[in-house]
C-alpha cells in the first residue's frame, strides 16, 4: 500500500523507531541544518522540527528521511533489513509496469493559495544550511516539474533552489545530461518562457524517482506510480499549465525567462565539500505559491556521506545493472557504495572474455550516471561489491598500477568535484579511471596466483576437521 503522502510516511517512519520530534525550538538559521548534520554523521533518527524561531507553530522542518537503506525499504513498502541488492531488483520489478497519474480536481495542497503579490516564500522556514550558502536554500530535498517545448513529455527532477528573494529562486543544472536544463535549453533558442513547478513535501518514492536516471523523453511520474503501484493523483497547478502532486504539502509556480541569470551558490553539496562556483544561473520568477495548513519543509544538508542524496545510490547501481543485463555482460551485482557520495561504482561481473572490462566501462559511462561516476571499480563475481574489505583487496591486489588502470580526459562531469580545476569546473570537463581488478586471462591457470583464504588454501577435508574443531568451543 503506497503512502498517501509525506505525513503517512512519517508516521509510518516513527513507528519503526526512525524519527526524533524535537519540540523545543530551533533557529532555522544554520542550527536546523547543524542538528540534521549531526544527525547523520551519528546515524540519528530523523530530526522533525516542531517549532522554527520567527514562525507559526505548525510551521514544521523534516530532513534525511530516506537517508539509510533501512528508510527506503520503508519508503518501498519493504521490510526495513531488506538487503539494498533485493532494493535494487525490486525497483527493477516494479519499473517495468509504469503507471500514469491521474488528475484530481482538488488536493490538500490548495488549503492556501497565494497568487502575483501575495506571494512571499519567506513566510515559510526556509533554512540557512551551512555556513557561507549563498542564501536560504527552498529546494533541497523535493521534484521540479518542467515540460518539453514540443509539449511531449513532462520530466521530474530534483535541483537546488536558492531564495533570491522573496518571489525568485536560482536553480542548479550541474551537468550537461540533465533533462531540465535540456528543455530549457530548446525554450531558451525559442526565445520563450518556461513554466516550472516545485513540489516540496511528498511521498518519498516519488522525490526519489525524480532524482533518479530515468530515460530522457520517459515522464518519472510513470515511474513514481510503478513504485507505488497506483497513480500519483496530480492536481493543476493555478498560474502554469503543469499539474503537481495534490498531496504536496508546498507548491511553488513560476517560470523561468530565457537568457536571464543571477548568481547562484556556493551551497556545501553532496561531495562533502563547497566546491561548486559561485556563477550566473537561470533564475525562477514565482507566480503563484500554494500549501496545506500547518505545511512541513523538507529539507536535505548535503554534505559528507551518508545523506538521502547518497541512497540513490539504490536506484543509480539498478540501473547500470539494467544497462549490463540487457548488454548481456555476465553481470552479477553492481554498488554504489553511500560512503563515496555517488562517485564510485563498483562492478562484479564473470570473467569472460579478455577485454570484458573495457565493455563493462563503456556501458557504464554511457548511462545517465556517466558523468557522475568518475570511479569505476571493476571486479570478478567472487568479490561482493557491496563488502567494501572485499572490493579494496581486490582493488590493491589485482588492479596492476599501470595496466589495470584505463584513463579518460576532458569526459563530461559534474562541476561541483573539488579535486576539478577551475577551468574544469566552468566547462563541466573533467576525467574517468576505471580499476580493473581481474586475472589477465592470457595468464596460464599455473600462473594465477592462489588466494590465500579459508576457503581456497587448505584441502575440503582439513577445513571441515577445523570447523568441526572450533564448533566445539561454540563459535
Ligand atoms: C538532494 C539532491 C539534490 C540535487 N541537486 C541537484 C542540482 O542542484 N542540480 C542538478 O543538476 N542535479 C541535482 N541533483 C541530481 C538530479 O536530481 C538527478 O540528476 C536527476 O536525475 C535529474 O533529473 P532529470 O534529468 O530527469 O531532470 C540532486 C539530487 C539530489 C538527491
Ligand atoms: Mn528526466
Amino acid at each position: 500500500m503506497a503512502f498517501k503522502d509525506l505525513r503517512e510516511f512519517i508516521a509510518r517512519l516513527e513507528t519503526a523507531g526512525e524519527v526524533q520530534r524535537i519540540e523545543e525550538e530551533v533557529d532555522w538559521d544554520l542550527e536546523a541544518g547543524a542538528m540534521l548534520r549531526r544527525s547523520y554523521e551519528e546515524n540519528l533518527p530523523v530530526p522533525f522540527f516542531q517549532k522554527v524561531k520567527d514562525y507559526p507553530d505548525g510551521y514544521r522542518l523534516i530532513g534525511g528521511a530516506v537517508s539509510n537503506y533501512r528508510r527506503i525499504a520503508i519508503a518501498l513498502g519493504m521490510p526495513p533489513k531488506t538487503h539494498p541488492k533485493e532494493l535494487q531488483e525490486e525497483y527493477l520489478r516494479r519499473k517495468q509496469h509504469p503507471v500514469k497519474p491521474t488528475l484530481v480536481n482538488d488536493g490538500p495542497c490548495k488549503e492556501n493559495v497565494r497568487i502575483g503579490d501575495e506571494v512571499d516564500l519567506l513566510k515559510f522556514p526556509v533554512p540557512m544550511i551551512h555556513e557561507g550558502d549563498g542564501g536560504r536554500y527552498i529546494g533541497t530535498w523535493h521534484l521540479t516539474v518542467s515540460r518539453a517545448l514540443d509539449k511531449k513529455w513532462v520530466n521530474w527532477g530534483m535541483y537546488r533552489h536558492q531564495l533570491h528573494d522573496k518571489s525568485t529562486l536560482g536553480i542548479l543544472q550541474a551537468g550537461t545530461a540533465q533533462h531540465l536544463g535540456l528543455m530549457y535549453q530548446a525554450y531558451e533558442d525559442a526565445n520563450k518562457t518556461m513554466d516550472v513547478a516545485i513540489a516540496i513535501g511528498v511521498d518519498p518514492i516519488l522525490t526519489l524517482c525524480a532524482a533518479s536516471p530515468v530515460p530522457y523523453g520517459v515522464s518519472e511520474v510513470e515511474v513514481a506510480g510503478a513504485m507505488r503501484g497506483e497513480p500519483v493523483a496530480l492536481v493543476k497547478c493555478e498560474t502554469v499549465n503543469l499539474a503537481v502532486p495534490a498531496a504536496a504539502e508546498i507548491v511553488i509556480e513560476g517560470e523561468i525567462r530565457p537568457h536571464e541569470r543571477m548568481d547562484e551558490g556556493p551551497f556545501g553539496e553532496y561531495t562533502g565539500y563547497m566546491a561548486g562556483a559561485v556563477e550566473p544561473r537561470p533564475v525562477i520568477h514565482v507566480k503563484a505559491v500554494t500549501y496545506r495548513n500547518d505545511p512541513i519543509l523538507t529539507f536535505c544538508c548535503q554534505g559528507t556521506p551518508v545523506t538521502e542524496s547518497a541512497m540513490l545510490a539504490i536506484t543509480g547501481g539498478a540501473g547500470i545493472l539494467e544497462a549490463l543485463r540487457t548488454r548481456g555482460i555476465p553481470v552479477t551485482a553492481v554498488c554504489i557504495p553511500p560512503e563515496a557520495s555517488n562517485s564510485l561504482t563498483v562492478v562484479a561481473v564473470r570473467n569472460l572474455y579478455p577485454g570484458i572490462a573495457d565493455d563493462v566501462a563503456h556501458v557504464v559511462w554511457s548511462t545517465k550516471r556517466a558523468s557522475l561516476t568518475p570511479y569505476l571499480v571493476i571486479v570478478e563475481d567472487d568479490v561482493d561489491p557491496f563488502d567494501t574489505a572485499e572490493v579494496l583487496h581486490a582493488l590493491v591486489m589485482k588492479c596492476h598500477p599501470y595496466k589495470g588502470i584505463v584513463r579518460l580526459e576532458r569526459t563530461p562531469t559534474v562541476p561541483l568535484l573539488p579535486f576539478l580545476d577551475p577551468q574544469e569546473r566552468k566547462q563541466a570537463l573533467g576525467g574517468k579511471v576505471y580499476f580493473n581488478c581481474m586475472w589477465p586471462l592470457d595468464w596460464k591457470p599455473s600462473e594465477v596466483p592462489r588466494r590465500a583464504s579459508f576457503d581456497k588454501i587448505y584441502p575440503a577435508e582439513i577445513q571441515r576437521k577445523a570447523l568441526a574443531k572450533w564448533r566445539k568451543y561454540g563459535y
